[in-house]
């Protein structure tokens, strides 16, 4: 590997060196954690090779099917997070309540949440999924009152809290998407040297877009706001808009917002009357989503607000998300408003 690169833990050890950004414990997180999306990476590259493919038979807390790779992803990540001593507990999409750090394991400070493998309905047709991560600190260790227990209180924090995301896309190569506060930065997988190289240093969206990313087949359930925002689109530069929009619906919100972070655009799974709170998971899908693309000079709302705002009531509550090139983030806000 060429000396210039620079690899995750250069970039992890510079920041806990020279910012003091992130302290060992953090950095130990992060690198177990990308260690993790590596063994997922190669499990979701093997497919069929390993009998990974299909269903588990099983439901999640969200009453949805299992793919074996689900279950797969989530054992991964338990077993890799559990020993490092930086950890009160994790949470996960696919597990109803949190889990606890097993008793002959220290405890640490950090609250670990994902979305193990996100876009799984496209497993078996052979599309980019992902891995999802969201950092937050145990209430009373901010205090400086030790470590919390794995209640879901602990990890009832608004967005603003993160102390670090993240995000994983198992595409044609493996990215990493990652901040801890200062920008949004990409690593791509170097498979001959099973290490993570940044490649994509200070990502920053574009504020405008002629790109939307939203599934239409809900169309006709959405609200007022989301329907002009969309028909001023497809009308393009007969329209409003005065251009032409183009479209992108992957179903894998990993590789919808890694394309938006690469070249602008807005992604939206509104509230709608069949999703009235809307489909994506706040906690582990849509507040790190929000922070990383935040941090890369866009924009995310639930259509009220900003979503990092917003207060959590459970664990596994869906939120409605709107999120991308600021300018277009603010227009739909601004509708909502109107
Ligand atoms: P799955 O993990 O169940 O495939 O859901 C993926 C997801 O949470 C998100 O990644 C997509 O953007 C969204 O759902 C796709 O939803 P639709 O299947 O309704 O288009």
């Amino acid at each position: 590997m060429a000396t210039s690169r620079i690899s995750l833990t250069r970039f992890l050890i510079e920041r806990q060196r020279d910012k003091a950004l992130i302290n060992a414990d953090l950095r130990l997180l992060i690198e177990t954690v990308a260690r993790a999306c590596k063994a997922i990476s190669h499990a979701v590259n093997k497919g069929a090779l390993a009998g990974n493919l299909g269903s588990a038979g099983t439901d999640n807390v969200q009453g949805e099917v299992q793919k074996k790779l689900d279950v797969l992803s989530n054992e991964i990540l338990l077993e890799a997070n559990e020993w490092g001593g930086n950890l009160a507990a994790l949470a996960s999409e696919e597990m109803e309540d949190p889990h606890p750090i097993p008793t002959h394991f220290p405890k640490g400070e950090y609250l670990l949440l994902f979305d193990p493998l996100d876009g799984s309905s496209n497993i078996d047709v052979n599309v980019s999924v992902g891995t999802i991560f969201s950092v937050l600190r145990c209430p009373k260790a901010a205090t400086g009152g030790g470590y919390c227990e794995a209640d879901e209180k602990a990890f009832l924090q608004p967005g603003t809290q993160q102390i670090a995301a993240g995000f994983a896309v198992y595409g044609p190569s493996t990215m990493l998407v990652l901040t801890v506060g200062d920008g949004t930065h990409g690593f791509t997988l170097d498979r001959e040297m099973g290490s993570f190289v940044l490649t994509h240093p200070d990502i920053r969206i574009p504020e405008d877009t002629a790109e939307f990313a939203i599934n239409m087949s809900n169309m006709r359930r959405w609200e007022p706001a989301v329907k002009r925002y969309i028909d001023e689109c497809l009308a393009g530069k007969t329209g409003v808009r005065g251009k032409d929009f183009n479209m992108r619906w992957v179903a894998s919100m990993v590789s919808d917002v890694y394309r938006i972070l690469t070249r602008g655009g807005i992604f939206m799974y509104p509230r709608d009357d069949k999703n009235t709170a809307g489909r994506l998971r706040l906690m582990y899908e849509a507040n790190p989503m929000s922070f990383i693309i935040e941090q890369a000079g866009g924009a995310s709302t639930d259509g009220n607000g900003r979503l990092l705002d917003v207060k959590p009531e459970g664990l596994h509550q869906r939120v409605a998300v709107i999120l991308g090139s600021k300018n277009e983030v603010e227009r739909v806000t601004s509708y909502h408003k109107g």
